[in-house]
């Protein structure tokens, strides 16, 4: 029974993106768990892909935080949670209540956002309580608010069935919405078309219809031209507009202060004019279009711009509320929706409802909450600074690394460094940002909590604890409830579990609300304020707003009714500018950043999973190869990467696929995995004026080849931290049955010597070979006769095969002829090298994918039937063409993807 089949299952959504998978569970004993696609749940109807397949593998309890610790101390919970209470209470007394602050996260619970929301806005009285779905959906949320009166997502995935064309602005779905990108692959083979509107060419807009390379930082000028050519073609819908929608007049007029001829915004955004005409002309003839919009949109100074002008485009063509016809932010975290619905942000109370006297006394009336706070708080990237300069005297973080993911990181450590007081509650112990943590305490992780999360598409979903809870991790809303109570104030915060806190926030969103056909709040859970233990512990998935009959709702709009004063949508007149900061002499390149497929931003998780490092296994920078040319820079080599805030050091990608003139640099590696090439202490503290998001996507940056003088690689059976005080560039890469760690460094030696030192002592039986006159050195520890150990060393070129060393260290017992070869340095026979893990869902390797291509197999279905890659979650389907493609150019695989 190693599969788990006959163990019942039990129904939870996944913890990482926005598409909200149902997994079903199975717990086949201890904390080993089987996971599967939930069937019966509507956003994925059985797929998983591989970061949720890979959960099993992140579920251990290595490296997790299970007590409550005092600096190096562990203490009992009652003595954490006097302190956090004391050290809140003292500083709120002596300067005030916004003299403190909160930084929480799209991935809490719904029920642990509306208690810290709770204490924060309305018990503590300050607005300072902020969510890293700042730098993630700010500025669609300001978009939507704008245009529809509240933060509304208008659309539901049906939709994404439905549409005949759909557009992706700053959007690389097959990476990072996979199963739903799978869905729209099938809707494609039935003729949907696809458009991606983004600077590189991704694995979205490897196999789309159509891909518009723009240039960075131009989506308001290409939208806006869009809309201005179908005004010129009469292609927009006058009767929607003159029924449903105001501001038109002002946009059109704003628009008329530029020449919006496709040959001029052709040229703004560096694309050629008959790709862009082709895409004006399939917009003008496609109503049922979806326009997706995910971070090339929001994190821009531009944000709220670039958000704008997509809905203005819709409105105008009556493309809103109807089956197959949106416009789509679509999120990121599994939560970042209940987040905003519960009022996460600092510039939201709580409900859809804000700051305006009305509102802000309905909620202050319902909380019993007389000093709930009257003014919004500091944003995200303020926070960090009123930290930096002491106006913040008090923090307590969770569930998110801000010391990793916010921008300028380097100040961000700064200023946690210097804070008096900061709480951070995780599920692991040694984040980036916990190392600044004075209290930490330990929260319970996926597979143990219990409450609900909110998808892209308003879908409520539970989650539901699979083991018990470990050591004394707590839930997070318990945490901050028993600091509420410590605070004197228990009568807000005594639920005695998680769906008591649910009734209570089912009760705000209807309270005072005559629901939104009355022109109420849409932001409704009426038929769910009654719901009782039982009935929420078997809540199925289910979409808000959630009428008084429990009836959900799947879109909205429908009516042409929108949450504003007179019902109507709002255009707003959009102008294009140039980026924040922009590129000079001395910066000349654009670095952009964000994710890759099967890791999960700061890897705290799927790090754990061996597996998911295999596709991308070292931080990189992907270059064009002229610009790489002219910095004297090479496939594979280590570069550094330089901006005004600061350097990170990544292997060099050369690649068309990245337009000239810009570098892109994923988010995610930290300290624990790759010290050096870390990107966000690269990154400008640009914000959009009115969302607050930070514009990721741009920073004025070069790149310089680094040139080592030397360079090695240690593997050893438990993870090195990479030693301190050296300046060695180092990146850990964990393996099934060892950790991998690359180094390199540059000078005369004397660092390599100190690191030869700091890595040559350890246990067992120890094989030397050493060569004085070149530097190189080999050693390799043995105990008990399995390989313990390996550390090689060169000034030279080559080193030997990585793959033949791991497997030697997944064998065992080594053989007598294994431990001569180590000496030698090199592998008897030939290795088998898998190449880079192209489907990590299945596990085949790129070198199985291209001996099924010699081997006959000609299309992605032929290599997926061959040896499975593709066939599960698809994110893999376009390298899977495009290695095809290379192999066999003269075959047009493009269609069979
Ligand atoms: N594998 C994986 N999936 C994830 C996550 C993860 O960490 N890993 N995180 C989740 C989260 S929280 C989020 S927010 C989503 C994000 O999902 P996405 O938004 O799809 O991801 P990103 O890679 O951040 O950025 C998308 C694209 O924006 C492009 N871009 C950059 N500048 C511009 C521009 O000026 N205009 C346009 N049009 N495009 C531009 C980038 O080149 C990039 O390909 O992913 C979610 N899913
Ligand atoms: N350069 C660059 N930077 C970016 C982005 C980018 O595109 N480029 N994208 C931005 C975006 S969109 C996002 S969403 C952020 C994400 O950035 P972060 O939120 O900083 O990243 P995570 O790794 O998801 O951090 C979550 C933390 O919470 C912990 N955790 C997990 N589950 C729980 C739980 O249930 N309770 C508690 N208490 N802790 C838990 C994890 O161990 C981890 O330490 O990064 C942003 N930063
Ligand atoms: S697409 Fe993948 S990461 Fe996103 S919810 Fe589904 S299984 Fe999880
Ligand atoms: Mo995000």
């Amino acid at each position: 029974m190693a599969d788990g089949a006959l163990i019942p299952s039990v129904a939870t959504a996944c913890p990482y993106c926005g598409v909200g998978c149902g997994v079903a569970g199975r717990v086949i004993e201890g904390r080993t768990l089987a996971v599967s696609g939930d069937v019966a749940h509507p956003a994925n109807q059985g797929r998983l892909c591989s970061k949720g397949l890979a959960l099993g593998a992140t579920v251990g309890l290595e490296g997790r935080l299970l007590a409550p610790m005092i600096g190096d101390r562990e203490v009992p919970w009652r003595e954490a949670t006097a302190l956090v209470a004391r050290r809140f209470a003292q500083t709120i007394a002596r300067h005030g209540p916004d003299s403190v602050a909160f930084y929480v996260s799209g991935q809490l619970l719904t029920e642990d956002y509306y208690v810290a929301n709770k204490l924060m806005k309305g018990f503590i009285g300050s607005g300072n309580i902020d969510t890293n779905s700042r730098l993630c959906m700010a500025s669609a949320v300001a978009a939507h608010k704008q245009a529809f009166g509240a933060d509304l997502v208008p659309g539901c995935y049906e939709d994404l069935d439905l549409a005949d064309l759909v557009v992706f602005s700053g959007h690389n779905a097959a990476w990072t919405h996979p199963v739903l990108f799978r869905r729209m692959e099938a809707a494609r083979a039935r003729g949907q078309r696809h458009v991606v509107i983004d600077p590189r060419r991704t694995d979205t807009a490897e196999v789309a219809d159509l891909h518009l390379a723009l240039a960075p930082q131009t989506d308001v000028r290409l939208w806006n031209g869009l809309l201005a050519d179908l005004i010129r073609r009469g292609a927009i819908d006058r009767v929607y507009i003159a029924e449903h929608v105001g501001g038109f007049a002002d946009v059109e007029a704003a628009l008329a202060e530029a020449d919006q001829s496709p040959s001029a915004v052709a040229a703004d955004c560096d694309l050629p004019l008959a790709d862009l005409t082709q895409f004006y002309d399939l917009f003008a003839a496609t109503p049922k279009t979806v326009s997706l919009f995910s971070m090339g949109a929001n994190q821009s100074a531009q944000g709220v711009a670039k958000g704008l002008a997509i809905l203005n485009t819709h409105l105008a063509t009556g493309r809103i509320g109807k089956p197959g016809a949106c416009p789509f932010s679509i999120t990121g975290q599994p939560n970042a929706m209940g987040g905003r619905e519960t009022g996460g942000m600092a510039n939201t109370l709580a409900g859809h409802m804000d700051f305006a006297p009305a509102d802000r006394d309905r909620v202050a009336r319902f909380w019993g909450a007389p000093d709930t706070a009257r003014a919004p708080g500091l944003k995200a990237v303020d926070m960090f600074d009123a930290i930096g300069d002491g106006r913040i005297k008090a923090v307590w973080i969770m569930a998110t690394n801000p010391a990793v993911s916010l921008p300028d990181a380097g100040l961000v450590r700064e200023a946690l460094a210097g804070c008096p007081f900061v709480v951070v509650s995780d599920c692991m112990a040694d984040t980036d940002t916990m190392a600044f943590a004075h209290v930490k305490l330990p929260a319970l992780a996926w597979g143990e909590k219990d409450g609900t999360v909110t998808n892209s598409e308003r879908r409520i979903t539970r989650q539901r604890a699979l083991f018990p809870p470990p050591g004394e991790a707590r839930a997070d809303w318990k945490i901050i409830a028993d600091v509420a109570c410590a605070m004197g104030h228990a009568d807000g915060f005594s639920w005695p579990s998680q769906d008591s806190v649910f009734r209570e926030w089912a009760r705000l969103t209807a309270f005072d609300n005559p629901g939104p056909e009355a022109g109420g709040r849409t932001l409704s859970l009426a038929g769910l304020v009654g719901i009782n233990r039982e009935a929420y512990d078997a809540l199925r998935p289910i979409q808000w707003p959630v009428k008084a009959d429990g009836t959900g709702t799947s879109r909205l709009f429908a009516d042409g009714r929108f949450q504003t004063p007179d019902g109507c949508a709002a255009m707003v007149p959009v102008r294009p500018k140039g980026p924040a900061t922009p590129c000079d002499a001395a910066y000349p390149l654009s670095l952009n950043t964000g994710r890759i497929r099967d890791q999960w931003h700061t890897l705290t998780r799927t790090g754990l999973a061996p597996d998911l490092w295999r596709h991308a296994p070292e931080v990189f920078v992907e270059m064009h190869p002229e610009d790489a040319a002219a910095a004297g820079i090479i496939e594979g080599a280590l570069t550094r990467v330089q901006t005004a805030q600061g350097e990170a050091v990544a292997l060099a990608r050369l690649t068309d696929r990245q337009r000239r003139g810009g570098v892109f640099m994923p988010m995610h590696w930290t300290d624990a995995y790759a010290p050096s090439g870390r990107s966000n202490p690269l990154i400008a503290r640009n914000v959009d004026p009115t969302s607050g998001q930070p514009e990721f996507k741009h920073t004025p940056a070069r790149v310089r080849a680094y040139r080592e003088t030397w360079k090695g690689f240690l593997m050893s059976r438990e993870p090195v931290a990479a030693p301190a005080g050296l300046g060695v560039i180092w990146r850990r890469i964990p393996q099934t049955a060892c950790a991998l760690h690359e180094f390199a460094g540059r000078g005369d030696g004397e660092e390599r010597d100190a690191l030869r030192r700091a890595l040559g002592e350890a246990e067992g039986e120890a094989v030397t070979y050493e060569d004085p006159a070149t530097g190189a050195r080999r050693q390799a520890w043995i105990r008990d006769g399995r390989l313990e150990r390996v550390l090689f060393i060169t000034t030279g070129e080559s080193l030997p095969p990585r793959s033949w060393l791991i497997e030697l260290f997944e064998t065992g017992i080594l053989p007598a002829e294994a431990r001569a070869t180590l000496l030698f340095g090199r592998p008897s026979g030939p290795v088998i090298d898998k190449g880079p893990m192209v489907c990590a869902c299945l596990k085949v390797g790129a070198h199985a994918i291209d001996a099924a291509a010699a081997a006959g197999a000609a299309s992605v279905e032929a290599i997926g039937a061959a040896t499975g890659a593709g066939t599960n979650c698809g994110s893999c389907r376009p390298e899977i063409a495009r290695r095809l493609q290379a192999l066999q150019p003269a075959r047009e695989t493009r269609d069979a993807a």
